[in-house]
C-alpha cells in the first residue's frame, strides 16, 4: 500500500524535488488518502474545489448580486477559535520551549500524533499545497508545503498565501521548506493537537478546521516557527501590522504595530483619517504579521508574509473600517457569520437595521431580540489583500519597507495611558515585554481578564520567552538606525465603563504625533513612564468632540494603578526565572525608583 501511494505521489507530482516527493510519500503512507492532488493555484482549480465544497456542504454560496464570489462556511461549534491549551512546542528540551508554552518531547509527540494520523485520510483526498510566505523571490520569503484533507483549508490558503506552482518553482530542488501536515480528523476536541517541531521545520495539526489552527502558514509557520528561525538567522517574526502614513507633503513613514488578537490591528492598518486630516493617507502593507530584518542601509525592513486577511467580522462596519467593508464585498470566504433571507451575511455591529430573521452561525433560525449572538464573536472573513482599496504598492515588494516606529498596544480599561514614547530601544523592549491585555474571543477561554502578553506574542512565540526578549535586546546591535518605540492604549474606560478615546479613524491624531516624534518635529514631556505629548504642542485635537477632562483621563498616569501593575509584571518576570534579561530587570528597577522617588 505504502509503496503504491509513493509511486502515485511521484507520478502525478509537478516537481522532481526528491526531498519533497519522499516526504509526501511518507505522509501519504501514514495517512492513506484515496487520492493525492497537487495544487497549482490556478483559477480552474479554485472553481473545481469551490464547486466540490458547495456540493459537499462545506461552503454555502452567497447572493451573487450582493456578495459576488463570496461563500459562507459553518464550522463545527466545538471548533471556533485557536486552542492555546492544545498547542505545543516540541523542542528536545522543555526549557527551550519555556514556561509560556505547552511542551511535548518531539519523539513522544510524533508517536502520539502518528496514531491519530494513521489511516485518517482513508476515503479522503490529500491536497499538497505549496505556498510562499512573503513576495515571490524575496530574500526574506519562506516556502512551506501543507498537506491537508480539507478543501476549505486549500481555498483559504489560496487567499492567505502565494500558493501553487509559483511557490513550487521558487522552491526548486531545495530541501528548505516547512513541512506541514493537517487533518481535520473527526473534529473531536479530545483528539486535537497543534504541534510545532522547530528543529525539523515541521508542523502537525490534527482534529481542527479553525483558521488559526489549520492555515499553517499563518500562526504556526509565520510566527511560532518563524520566531525560532528569526532568532537563529538574526531577524524578527512579529504579531504586527505594517502601515505607511503619507503626509500632505508626500513624506511616507512606515510603522509596525503589535496588538493582541482581536484588538483592532486590521482596523488600524486600513484606517481612514478624519476630515481634519485632508491630504493624509494611510496604506496597508500587512494587518497581522511582520517579518523584519536589518537592511543594507542600516534600517529595519519589514515584509508582510501573507497575501490575504483573516479578520474578525463582528464590529466591522462603515464607521469602524470602511476599507474592510469594501475588501469583503467580493471574493471572500466568511466563517461562522449569520445568513440573511436574501443570501447575504450579517453580524453584530454591521451597519443598518438588525434583520427580523436570520439563520445563525450554527445554521439555526434566529429572531431579532434573541439573547444569543447571530454571528459567533470570533467569526472571520478570509479576503485577498488585493481587494483592499488602500493596499500599499509595497505589499508586494520583496525588499519590504523601512520601519521608523514600532508601536506596542494592549486592551486595557485602566492604567496604560493613550500614548507614550520609550526613552530608548531597551526601554522600548521593556514596554513591549510588559504588555498586558484583556483577553478576547480569538482564543478559547475566559474573555476580559488581563493577562501578560509580551509583544502580543504570548500564544505565538516558538521558543523560551526569556530568550525571545533577549533576542529583541540583541537586535539593536545589528540595526544602526533603530526605529523609535511607542506604547498606545485605545481602550481606556471612564468610571461608567465607556471607552474614553473614540478610536478608529481618530487614532490618526496619535499616529501624527508618532510621525512628528520620529521626524524630530515636536517637543515632548518626560514622565516616569516615558515621553508623552505636551499639552501645548502635543496631540492635534481640532474637530474632536472630546472634553479636556476626557483627554486628561485618557492620558493620565495613576501611581496607585502602576504599583499594582508592577506586581503583576513581577509575576511574569519571575516565571522567566534566570532567563529574564538583566537589562529588563534594570529597567524595572529604574521604574520602581521613579515611582518611589
Ligand atoms: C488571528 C489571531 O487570527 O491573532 O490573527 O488570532
Ligand atoms: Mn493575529
Amino acid at each position: 500500500m505504502a509503496s503504491t501511494q509513493a509511486a502515485a505521489a511521484s507520478e502525478q507530482a509537478p516537481t522532481k524535488n526528491p526531498t519533497l516527493l519522499a516526504w509526501v510519500a511518507k505522509m501519504a503512507a501514514m495517512t492513506q488518502p484515496d487520492r493525492i492532488v497537487w495544487c497549482d493555484g490556478s483559477e480552474a482549480e479554485k472553481q473545481r474545489l469551490t464547486e466540490q465544497a458547495v456540493k459537499d456542504g462545506t461552503l454555502i454560496p452567497l447572493n451573487p448580486q450582493k456578495r459576488p464570489g463570496c461563500y459562507l462556511h459553518r464550522s463545527n461549534p466545538n471548533d471556533v477559535a485557536r486552542v492555546e491549551h492544545l498547542t505545543f512546542i516540541c523542542t528536545p528540551n522543555k526549557t527551550d520551549a519555556g514556561p509560556t508554552n505547552n511542551w511535548m518531547e518531539p519523539e513522544a509527540a510524533y508517536t502520539k500524533l502518528s496514531q491519530l494520523f494513521e489511516g485518517c485520510m482513508k476515503g479522503r483526498t490529500m491536497y499538497v499545497v505549496p505556498y510562499a510566505m512573503g513576495p515571490l523571490g524575496g530574500a526574506s520569503t519562506k516556502i512551506g508545503v501543507e498537506l491537508t484533507d480539507s478543501d476549505y483549508v486549500v481555498l483559504n490558503m489560496r487567499i492567505m498565501t502565494r500558493m501553487g506552482k509559483a511557490a513550487l518553482d521558487m522552491l526548486g530542488d531545495s530541501d528548505d521548506f516547512n513541512r506541514g501536515l493537517h487533518s481535520t480528523g473527526d473534529v473531536n476536541p479530545d483528539r486535537r493537537y497543534i504541534c510545532h517541531f522547530p528543529q525539523d521545520n515541521t508542523i502537525w495539526s490534527f482534529g481542527s478546521g479553525y483558521g488559526g489552527n489549520v492555515l499553517l502558514g499563518k500562526k504556526c509557520l509565520a510566527l511560532r516557527i518563524g520566531s525560532y528561525l528569526g532568532r537563529e538567522e538574526g531577524w524578527l517574526a512579529e504579531h504586527m501590522l505594517i502601515l505607511g502614513v503619507t503626509s500632505p507633503k508626500g513624506e511616507t513613514t512606515y510603522i509596525a504595530a503589535a496588538f493582541p488578537s482581536a484588538c483592532g490591528k486590521t482596523n488600524f492598518a486600513m484606517m481612514i483619517p478624519p476630515k481634519e486630516y485632508q491630504g493624509w493617507k494611510i496604506e496597508t502593507v500587512g494587518d497581522d504579521i511582520a517579518w523584519m530584518r536589518p537592511g543594507p542601509d542600516g534600517r529595519l525592513y519589514a515584509i508582510n508574509p501573507e497575501a490575504g486577511y483573516f479578520g474578525v467580522v463582528p464590529g466591522t462596519n462603515y464607521k469602524t473600517n470602511p476599507n474592510a467593508m469594501e475588501t469583503i464585498s467580493k471574493d471572500t470566504l466568511f466563517t461562522n457569520v449569520a445568513l440573511t433571507p436574501d443570501g447575504d451575511v450579517w453580524w453584530e455591529g454591521k451597519d443598518g437595521e438588525v434583520p427580523e430573521e436570520l439563520i445563525d452561525w450554527q445554521g439555526k433560525p434566529w429572531k431579532k431580540g434573541s439573547t444569543e449572538k447571530a454571528a459567533h464573536p470570533n467569526s472571520r472573513f478570509t479576503a485577498p489583500m488585493s481587494n483592499n482599496p488602500v493596499l500599499s504598492a509595497k505589499a508586494n515588494d520583496p525588499q519590504g519597507v523601512p520601519i521608523s516606529a514600532i508601536i506596542f498596544g494592549g486592551r486595557r480599561s485602566n492604567t496604560v495611558p493613550l500614548v507614550l514614547q520609550a526613552f530608548n530601544w531597551t526601554h522600548g523592549v521593556f514596554l513591549g515585554a510588559t504588555m498586558g491585555s484583556e483577553t478576547t474571543a480569538a482564543a478559547t477561554g475566559k474573555v476580559g481578564v488581563v493577562r501578560r502578553d509580551p509583544m502580543a506574542m504570548l500564544p505565538f512565540c516558538g521558543y523560551h520567552m526569556g530568550d525571545y526578549l533577549q533576542h529583541w535586546l540583541d537586535m539593536q546591535k545589528s540595526i544602526p538606525q533603530l526605529p523609535k518605540i511607542f506604547q498606545v492604549n485605545w481602550f481606556r474606560q471612564d468610571k461608567n465603563g465607556k471607552f474614553i478615546w473614540p478610536g478608529y479613524g481618530e487614532n490618526m491624531r496619535v499616529l501624527e504625533w508618532i510621525v512628528n516624534r520620529v521626524q524630530g518635529r515636536v517637543p515632548t514631556q518626560e514622565t516616569l513612564l516615558g515621553w508623552v505629548p505636551r499639552q501645548d504642542q502635543g496631540l492635534n485635537l481640532k474637530g474632536l468632540d472630546l472634553s479636556e477632562e476626557a483627554v486628561l483621563e485618557a492620558t493620565s498616569i495613576k501611581e496607585d494603578e502602576w504599583k499594582s501593575e508592577l506586581k503583576s509584571q513581577e509575576v511574569f518576570f519571575e516565571q522567566l526565572g534566570t532567563k529574564a534579561p538583566e537589562a529588563l530587570m534594570l529597567q524595572r528597577k529604574l521604574l520602581i525608583a521613579r515611582l518611589d522617588g
